[in-house]
């Protein structure tokens, strides 16, 4: 939906790709909030700070297929991941796609670090439990994900 950060993540016809603008207004996306750079701090174990935070809202029905995170130039970096507003079943798998899931119930405030080896882990969002959180106004689910997309230094 939107980016806070130096690079955000960009979805058009000419295909997917991070940037540091926004696509239609051509201006810089917002800084990542203090706030949001703490938690990145408390639980990334990982030193250099995210460059991109993909904000996505989750309305009526809407989900998100069994994916790897692949498009950022630092592998190694955790990504790192906040829930809000209505609750989600996430789907959580291995290195293949085609190996055994597990699915667990996210609520508004869990944060999900994929780090280690579960940094490519396949992933997804089964389902959103609407009216399980009046957080949202309208209702829906907004997912922070925070990633070191180039190499620092
Ligand atoms: O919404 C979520 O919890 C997962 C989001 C995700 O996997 C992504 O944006 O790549
Ligand atoms: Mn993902």
């Amino acid at each position: 939906m939107t980016n806070l950060g130096s690079l955000g993540w960009v979805s058009d016809q000419a295909g997917y790709r991070y940037q540091a603008t926004h696509p239609v207004t051509g201006l810089p996306w917002p800084a990542i909030p203090q706030a949001l750079l703490d938690i990145w701090a408390a639980v990334s174990g990982y030193a250099p700070l995210p460059q991109a935070c993909l904000v996505n809202l989750y309305q009526q029905g809407a989900k998100m297929g069994l994916h790897r995170d692949e498009n950022e130039e630092d592998r190694d970096a955790p990504v790192v991941s906040i829930s809000l507003g209505d609750s989600a079943i996430f789907r959580l798998g291995g290195p293949e796609r085609s190996g055994p899931t597990t699915s667990l119930k996210l609520t508004s405030g869990d944060v999900v670090v994929l780090g280690g080896s579960s940094r490519h882990f396949y992933h997804g969002i089964d389902r959103v439990l609407a009216g399980s959180s009046s957080l949202v106004q309208g209702g829906g689910r907004i997912n922070l994900t925070m990633r070191v997309v180039r190499r620092p230094g």
